[in-house]
């Protein structure tokens, strides 16, 4: 059987800037990413990326949107992590530290990409374009791909 870990990836945008967080702890422990995490049973995909925004950022987005499908499998590992990455540029609240994430707006322009995961750098260019994206990414080790596949897409 292959193990399958589902998560949501939440972007903000907001006057060409982009909120990313410092993660402190866990799954991409020093990177900067967007906010997110598992799944929890019985919550669908959009109710799993508003809660783990508001836990990670202090912020309650509406209408946020999914933009984007990711893969990823490490060597050696059988688990295949599925997330889900999703944007608005409409929320409540002031981003605020929180015991996973500590926020910061980067303009568009100065996104911090070789702090990030490796994948970030191919398909951030598109979610900064505003299209639609699906990719694939094998890690050999957890800063470096062996191989991937990534595409526009009209539908996710
Ligand atoms: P919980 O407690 O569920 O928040 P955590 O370990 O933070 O646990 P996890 O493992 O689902 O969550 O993944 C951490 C976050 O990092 C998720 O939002 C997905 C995201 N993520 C994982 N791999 C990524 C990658 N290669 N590129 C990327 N985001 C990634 O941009
Ligand atoms: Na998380
Ligand atoms: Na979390």
């Amino acid at each position: 059987m292959i193990a399958t870990k589902i998560s949501s990836l939440v972007l903000l945008r907001q006057n060409g800037f982009v909120l990313l967080g410092m993660k402190k702890r866990g799954f991409g422990i020093g990177k900067w990413n967007g906010f997110g995490g598992k799944i929890e049973k019985g919550e669908t995909m959009l109710e799993c990326a508003k809660r783990e925004l508001l836990e990670e950022a202090g912020v309650v987005a509406e209408c946020l949107e999914e933009v984007g499908r990711l893969e990823f499998e490490f060597l050696e590992d059988p688990l295949i992590m599925k997330v889900h990455v999703f944007t608005s540029s409409q929320f409540h609240g002031d981003p605020r530290e929180s015991e996973e994430m500590r926020p910061q707006w980067f303009p568009e322009a100065q996104v911090p990409l070789d702090q990030m995961w490796a994948d970030d750098r191919l398909w951030f260019p598109l979610f900064l374009r505003g299209v639609k994206f699906k990719g694939s990414f094998k890690f050999t080790n957890l800063e470096t791909i062996a191989s991937y596949s990534l595409e526009e897409v009209d539908l996710l």
